[in-house]
């Protein structure tokens, strides 16, 4: 089976590390797509357009049949124009984790982490209105600006990151939230920061695993899994921080070598 997984740049790579977890007998192509990063500066068009690009290069290069939107953002903008045009294809997108969190919480105070487009977008807002409406929850919402930047750059837990993470997650940790969404692939790089600065036990909540999963029961209904590896190549459009991806790729089990290299898309 052949899979495709996009976004800006390195945070839908922690999809990828949840996929490695569960998920055998695939060949992964990634595209770290930092010629066109931060999507969240683009329209609304021109994400979609380049979302369209890259599927395509994806379908006629590599062939495949599972495309996973690992990007909060393109998701948003991309996501029901993609399911009507390749109707054959598996298709995931990527949403804040709202549901597990509120699964997850015990003190039903829960905070949530995301790019400031993906807050402001009507995807977000209809999947929390309608999540909340059954339970009482306290949500403490925070954009972050700047963060995806700075995880691009390896500053996961650098004197200015751990100085904007500290501001935004005071709100949360003085309402002891317990639980908090990291609505944006790129966040969880910065886990250990969050926790740290948190100072006491929380869950935090990533997209990264319930994709997995779903990626894993589409293509077991589908019969598209076959027995074997897992293979990897990560293909970047402009430039990247390639000691990030090794750093990714550390955390986990997967110890295989992953093939990096620019492409021109
Ligand atoms: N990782 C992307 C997301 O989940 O939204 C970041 C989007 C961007 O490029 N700002």
């Amino acid at each position: 089976m052949k899979v495709g997984v996009f976004d800006s740049g390195l945070g839908g790579l922690t999809v990828v590390s949840a996929i490695t977890e569960i998920f055998r007998g695939a060949d992964v192509f990634y595209i770290a797509d930092t010629k066109y990063a931060p999507y969240g500066e683009k329209t609304q068009e021109q994400i979609l357009k380049r979302c369209i690009e890259i599927t395509n290069f994806l379908i006629k290069e590599h062939q495949i049949t599972a495309l996973i939107v690992a990007c909060n953002t393109a998701t948003s903008a991309s996501i029901k124009t993609l399911r009507d045009k390749y109707p054959e294809l598996i298709l995931i997108g990527t949403e804040p984790g709202i549901k597990p969190a509120i699964e997850a919480t015990k003190t039903n105070n829960i905070g949530v982490l995301a790019t400031p487009a993906t807050l402001k977008g009507d995807k977000y807002q209809l999947l929390v209105n309608e999540l909340f409406k059954s339970k009482q929850i306290s949500l403490f919402e925070q954009a972050c600006p700047g963060l995806v930047e700075q995880i691009e750059k390896g500053e996961v837990s650098s004197e200015l990151t751990i100085k904007m993470l500290e501001t935004w997650l005071e709100p949360m940790k003085r309402n002891r939230v317990d639980t908090i969404v990291l609505g944006c692939t790129h966040y969880p790089l910065a886990s250990d920061a969050i926790k740290q600065i948190m100072g006491y036990d929380i869950s935090l909540i990533q997209t990264g695993w319930a994709i997995a999963k779903r990626l894993k029961s589409l293509s077991l209904e589908k019969n598209h899994i076959n027995e074997g590896l897992l293979n990897i190549s990560v293909y970047f459009t402009g430039d990247i921080n390639q000691n990030m991806i090794k750093k990714i790729f550390e955390k986990t089990e997967y110890n295989k070598k992953i093939t990096i290299r620019k492409y021109d898309i």
